[in-house]
């Protein structure tokens, strides 16, 4: 059997932690051959610690055979001790009448915060994933209040995003997702990405070719993914959760364990490939393995893709410079 993995989760007590943990503790993002230690971070208030505590007592139900042990805690020193991952799922909702600048600095705080627990304490090659919103800023600045930890260990979840796009495709060209290669999305986990199809293809069939459609690319295929988060908040009064967990699940498996060849979309800190400027948190396509990420290099962006890149970009170098100050 292999040594057991810390897995270290915040926001724990929340509707994604529900659909997330017992993913984990089940095998299906690190094997099934990998025994994994929970580490749990909720914030110090009693309802949020007790509710951690009930799910505690769900995992324990479960008897699951990898889940060597569970920690529980309001401490990020504590729940990222020596972790091997970390997805930071925990962040500042948008309350009533808050503006977006304010929702950003609120978040700024609670991901330097964790950037630096993980800095301080973290195993030196944790994996981290951002979920939380704005999710590829505070990635942006947990990997900034974290310089003894390496860049590229920090991440940001446009899988769900990804995913979103696969099943619009599936339903367009009436094909099955499993036989969608080479979709990705660029940009920021937010309305502005950019999903494209351009790439990919069916059994080597051109996806673009099939569709065939530039009309349904901008006006419905686009809109549709980018709000699809809003959609699902307007139907079911809730945001997406068993989804966006089902992702995160998903993303870290990748990393992890490898695409085998395939392409995936991760946030990841620019490396100034397709004129994104270093360092900034962008969906990217990759290819993962032996727990690397390497961008997909060579892809021909043309004027329409420039020019959607180019929207998602700007709106990332705003929220990098509403925040900037705190590292300069
Ligand atoms: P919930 O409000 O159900 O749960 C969030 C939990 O985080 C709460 O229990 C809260 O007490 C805890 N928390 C807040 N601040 C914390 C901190 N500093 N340390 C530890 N725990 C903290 O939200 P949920 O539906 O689970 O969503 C979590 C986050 O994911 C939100 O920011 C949401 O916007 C974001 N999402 C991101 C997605 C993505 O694709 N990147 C998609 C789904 C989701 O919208």
């Amino acid at each position: 059997m292999k040594q057991p993995v810390r897995v270290a989760v915040t926001g724990a007590a929340g509707q994604i932690g529900y659909s997330l943990l017992f993913r984990i503790a089940s095998g299906e993002m690190l094997g099934k051959d990998q025994p994994v230690i929970l580490q749990l971070l909720e914030i110090p208030v009693e309802k949020a610690q007790q509710a951690l505590q009930g799910v505690i007592m769900e995992l324990d139900d479960c008897a699951f055979p990898l889940l060597v042990d569970v920690i529980g805690t309001d401490d990020p020193n504590v729940a990222f001790k020596d972790a091997d991952y970390a997805l930071l799922v925990g962040a500042r909702p948008r309350g009533p009448g808050m503006e977006r600048a304010d929702l950003l600095q609120e978040n700024a705080k609670i991901f330097t915060v964790q950037g630096k627990a993980l800095n301080d304490v973290a195993s030196r090659d944790v994996k981290v994933l951002v979920v939380g919103n704005p999710a590829n800023t505070n990635a942006y600045i947990a990997m900034k209040s974290a310089p003894d930890l390496p860049a590229k260990n920090f991440t940001a979840m446009l899988r769900l995003d990804h995913n979103r796009a696969l099943t619009q495709v599936a339903k367009k060209t009436g094909k099955p997702v499993k036989d969608i290669k080479k979709l990705t999305v660029w940009g920021n986990h937010s309305p502005t990405m950019y999903a494209d199809y351009r790439f990919a293809t069916i059994d080597g069939e051109s996806v673009k070719d099939m569709i065939n459609d530039q009309e349904w690319n901008a006006n419905t295929f686009l809109p549709t993914v980018g709000k699809r988060g809003a959609a699902i908040i307007e139907a079911r009064g809730l945001s997406s959760a068993a989804s966006a967990a089902n992702a995160a699940i998903d993303h870290m498996r990748d990393w992890a364990l490898g695409s085998n060849g395939e392409w995936v979309t991760m946030g990841i800190p620019s490396d100034g490939s397709y004129g994104i400027p270093e360092g900034v948190m962008f969906g990217f396509p990759v290819t993962t393995e032996n727990g690397e990420y390497q961008i997909v290099q060579g892809l021909e962006i043309d004027d329409f893709s420039q020019e959607r890149i180019n929207l998602t970009l700007n709106e990332l170098e705003e929220e990098r410079a509403a925040i900037d100050h705190l590292f300069s």
